[in-house]
Parts: C-alpha cells; structure tokens; sequence
C-alpha cells in the first residue's frame, strides 16, 4: 500500500499501478488458470456477459463461453502463450447468442486474462491500409518538426482525438511536446516542457512492456477485482490488461487539465522509451479495439521510421568520424607530436564535433583555442576529471552542476566533453561549450509540484497549467549522442597514437 504521508516526489514512483485491482467501464476482464477455471472477474460482468462476478468465480470457462468463444481463446493463448505478445480477436460471438466482442488476451505465469469489449462497428476501409498510407506520407519528410507534426496529425485522423502529441523524454527525463494536432478550441501546448514526475518511473517502465493504454472517460466509475486477492496471496497483476484503470492521481491530473479522455502510444527506441503519442479527448471516447490495435501498430512503424533517422544521420557522422581517424593517423604517424599538429587537429575535431573552444593538456603542457578556461581554471577541473575516474569520454552540458569551481567560467564555457588520451597522470583533450540562455517553458511552476490534495495531505499533480517560464543560463546546448560517440571513437585512436608515440619514444631513449 502506498504511504501519501509522507509528502515527497518519490511517492508518485511507489504507488503500484498495475496492482491497483480496478477495471475501467469500458469492458470487463476473466483471469483464468491454465485449466480454463475462472479465478478472477471484474465486478462488471453483469453488463457484458449476464453473470455476475461472484458467480463466475470458481466456474470452468466453458460453462460460461459457447463453443466458439472457448475454440477462439484457446487457439490465441497457443499463440501468444509462445511469443508472450498478448492478442486480439475481433467481433467475436462469445456466448453464442449473437453479441459481439473483441477479446484481448494475455498469457502470464500468473494467470490467462481475458478481456471483453463491445466489437466496434464495421469499417469502410481496413485499418492496416491506413496505417500503411499513413507511415508512407510521414517517410519522405525531412525536417523533423513537420515530421513530428504530421505525425501527431496521422495519430488524430485515425482515433479521432482533439489534441495528439508526439511528446519526447529529455536526459533528465522531463518531457516536451514536440509534435502536435489540435481541432479547433484546443489552447496549444506545443514547445510546454513537463517534469520528469508527470510520468513516474514505474509508469515508464510499464510503458515499455505494454504499449498502448486508454482512459476512456475520467468520471466513468472503475470496479473491483473479485476477489481482490487469488489463492496465490497476491492482488491480480494487471500490467498487461488493457482495460486497467489508472492510478486516481493521474486521472486527478487530467481531470486539472480539463482533459476527458486519454491515450497513450509508446515509442520505443532501441530498446528505450523514447518518448510518447499522447491523446486528449474534451469528452469520453471509448476508442475500440481494432482502431487502437491500429494505433499501437502505427506507433512501432513510426519507432523504426525514428530509428531509421538516428542511423542515417549516424552514418554520415561516422563517415567524418573515419576520415578524421585517418587524418590524424597520416598526420602524427609521420613524426609530428600530437601538440604540433594540434591547431589543424581542432579545426578536423569541430567538423564532427561543433565547440566553442578547445583544450590539450597533454604531459603538463596546456594548449588553448577558442572560448575556454585559464590554464589555472583548467588544472583544478582537469583533477577533477581525474577523480571522477571515467577512463571513458565524459560530457556535460552544465559542468558548473558537477564541479562548483566552474562557475567561474562564466560565459567561457557551461558544458564539457573530456575525453582522456593516456593511461595515468591524465592526459585530456577537452572540448568546451559556451551557455546559451536557453527558455524552457513550463507547463506550471516545476518547483511547485506538490499541494494539498481533496484527501489531506496527499501528493496531487500542479492545478496549474498556465505556463511559466524559466531562463537558464549555466548550460550548454547538449552533447547528442552520436556526437559521444564519435568522440569514444576519436578518444580511441587518439590513445592508441598517443601510447604508440610514448613506446616509440622510450625506445628511442633506451
Ligand atoms: C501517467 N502521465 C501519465 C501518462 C501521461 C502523463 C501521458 C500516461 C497515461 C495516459 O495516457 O494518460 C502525463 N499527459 C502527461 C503529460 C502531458 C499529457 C506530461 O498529456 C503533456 C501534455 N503525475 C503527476 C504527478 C504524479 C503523477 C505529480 O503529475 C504523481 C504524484 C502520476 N502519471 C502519474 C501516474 C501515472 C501517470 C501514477 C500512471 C497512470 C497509470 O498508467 O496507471
């Protein structure tokens, strides 16, 4: 049970949402043993299946499924028992009398969960075309806020939501609105930047396994798991139940955003949440299953489109990158010192990596070019460097956050990028980027997240959304990620010279 005493940020990333034991209105859920006996149902049966929960309970699935129903679930839990995926089966006649139903399920050690949904209606088109047709548009579009522009609007044609945001995590996992569609009425919120607490931890980390959720209308009431804890001892695991009802803090926060109805598509990238496609509804919006499944698929075509770009432009940076490893292999592989050679070195150095200025520090010789700071202000981080012991390539895009002394570089240099080129006493070259006075626009005063809540003293998300605005002046524009590794790779053969030179030299001596 999650303690609200205590008011504090790291509540939100306790609380256990997918064992909060609730479903939402929209359908109803059977958690079955692997011999078909019901376990668990949710206490809204009645309304889908005609029983209810109490009666379920204890029951083999047969005596409550016709044939079809039974032949359709045991065939997909075959299925997606192997490959852990759950699936789905549209418009269904389950109890043999005619109704519809979309089932969801899913296979885990603990139990078969199916779900039951009213079968959405007949479509006009199929949906995969769409979908198809959709990614298709978004492939040939080169600059990247048009991309995710059309992206949110490709999401909003197909469910229908006021607003659609392609919403991408940062390093210090705040997140920004990058991408939107909005209908008419709807404010903006493109360019808002959310703390890393909006979308806590554990959220994040179920967002990586299950890839789609709804929230289909926040005033809908919610019902119980029956019984809310199995034989096992344990409250039903509802991680991958698509009918889950949400944690009541986050629906607390839409309900402050006037937003009604909810949606959210993973996008995985390379193995990591990239980000989200977030959709608000001004009214409820039960979207059904076929054109969520078909949300859910258009959301992975767009992580590899994603992922493509990263290659791409990956390619060409390591393209430079080997021309660089070249040059500097020509160059100090015909008897010029790495100090010598160092003002052309920085000039090939800022093709791959841009840089306000540069340091050698290299057997206690200190070379400068460009916005740096002083060989005295230099020394102190350059110990510093040393002890934060990274024999890799370190980068930062506000040094003064990890080394006070740095302050002093004032309008010199915020961010580093140090990468070591000998064994010890550290060798550098550092490369320096002066601050840029960067506007984050928040949604709501960040600082503030906590407030009393209806409950007592309880953790409750800002009421306010107006935006607020926060200038920052200590850092850098980031280091990117392909830009850290080309340095890793610059840093290599730097070393690999560096250690060469030094053996050629002592046996010179010897
Ligand atoms: C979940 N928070 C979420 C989700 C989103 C956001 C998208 C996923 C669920 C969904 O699809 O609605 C946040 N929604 C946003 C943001 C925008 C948006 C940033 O549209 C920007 C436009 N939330 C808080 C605080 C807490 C909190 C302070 O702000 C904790 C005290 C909790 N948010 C919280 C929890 C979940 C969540 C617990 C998980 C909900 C669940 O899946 O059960």
């Amino acid at each position: 049970q999650p303690d609200y005493t205590t008011v504090d940020l790291t509540n939100c990333d306790r609380e256990p949402i997918q064992f909060l034991g609730h479903v939402q209105d929209f359908g109803c859920l059977l958690a079955l043993s692997s011999d078909w006996m019901i376990r668990h149902a949710s206490a809204n049966t009645e309304t889908f299946l005609g029983r209810e929960a109490e009666d379920l309970v204890g029951t083999h699935l047969s005596e409550l499924l016709g044939g079809e129903g039974l032949h359709h679930i045991r065939g997909e839990v075959q299925v997606s028992g192997r490959h852990g995926e759950g699936s789905r089966i549209f418009a269904v006649d389950a109890l043999g009398d005619g109704q519809l139903f979309d089932l969801l399920v899913n296979v885990s050690p603990q139990a078969i969960i199916v779900e039951f949904e009213r079968a959405g209606s007949k479509r006009r088109t199929d949906t995969a075309s769409t979908v198809r047709s959709l990614i298709a548009r978004l492939s040939g579009l080169t600059d990247e806020r048009r991309f995710f522009n059309d992206t949110a609007r490709c999401v909003q044609a197909l469910t229908g939501f006021d607003r659609v945001m392609v919403y991408q995590f940062h390093e210090d996992e705040t997140g920004e609105v990058v991408g939107e569609a909005t209908t008419r009425g709807m404010d903006p919120f493109m360019g808002l930047r959310y703390p890393a607490s909006d979308i806590p931890k554990q959220a994040r980390a179920l967002y990586l396994r299950n890839r789609i959720r709804l929230i289909a209308d926040v005033d809908a009431p919610t019902h119980g798991i029956v019984p809310r804890i199995g034989a096992d001892g344990q409250p039903l695991d509802l991680s991958m139940a698509a009918t889950r009802a949400v944690s009541p803090i986050h629906i607390e926060y839409l309900k402050n955003m006037g937003v009604c109805a909810s949606m959210s598509i993973s996008i995985i990238v390379r193995g990591k949440l990239w980000g989200l496609i977030a959709c608000h509804g001004k009214d409820p919006r039960a979207v059904d299953v076929e054109t969520r499944t078909a949300a859910e698929l258009f959301g992975q075509l767009f992580s590899y489109e994603l992922a493509q770009r990263w290659q791409d432009a990956e390619l060409s940076l390591a393209e430079t990158a080997r021309e660089l490893h070249d040059v500097i292999l020509t160059t100090l592989s015909s008897g010029n010192s790495l100090s010598s050679t160092f003002s052309d070195l920085a000039g090939d150095i800022s093709e791959v990596i841009p840089h306000d200025g540069i340091v050698l520090y290299s057997e206690g010789a200190f070379e400068a070019f460009g916005s740096t700071p002083t060989r005295e202000e230099f020394l102190g981080l350059a110990r510093f460097l040393n002890t934060a012991g990274a024999s890799r390539v370190f980068a930062t895009d506000h040094v003064a956050g990890v080394y006070d002394k740095a302050e002093n570089f004032g309008d010199r240099a915020a961010g580093i990028l140090a990468l070591p080129v000998s064994r010890s006493p550290r060798d550098y070259i550092v490369l320096f980027r002066r601050p840029i006075a960067q506007t984050v626009t928040w949604a709501g005063n960040p600082e503030k997240p906590v407030e009393t809540g209806p409950n007592g003293i309880r953790l409750t998300p800002r009421k306010s959304f107006e935006a607020w605005q926060e200038v920052v002046h200590d850092r850098s524009r980031p280091w990117r990620e392909r830009e850290l590794r080309a340095a890793e790779s610059l840093r290599v053969t730097l070393l690999e010279v560096v250690l060469k030179m030094s053996d050629d030299a002592r046996q010179e001596r010897e």
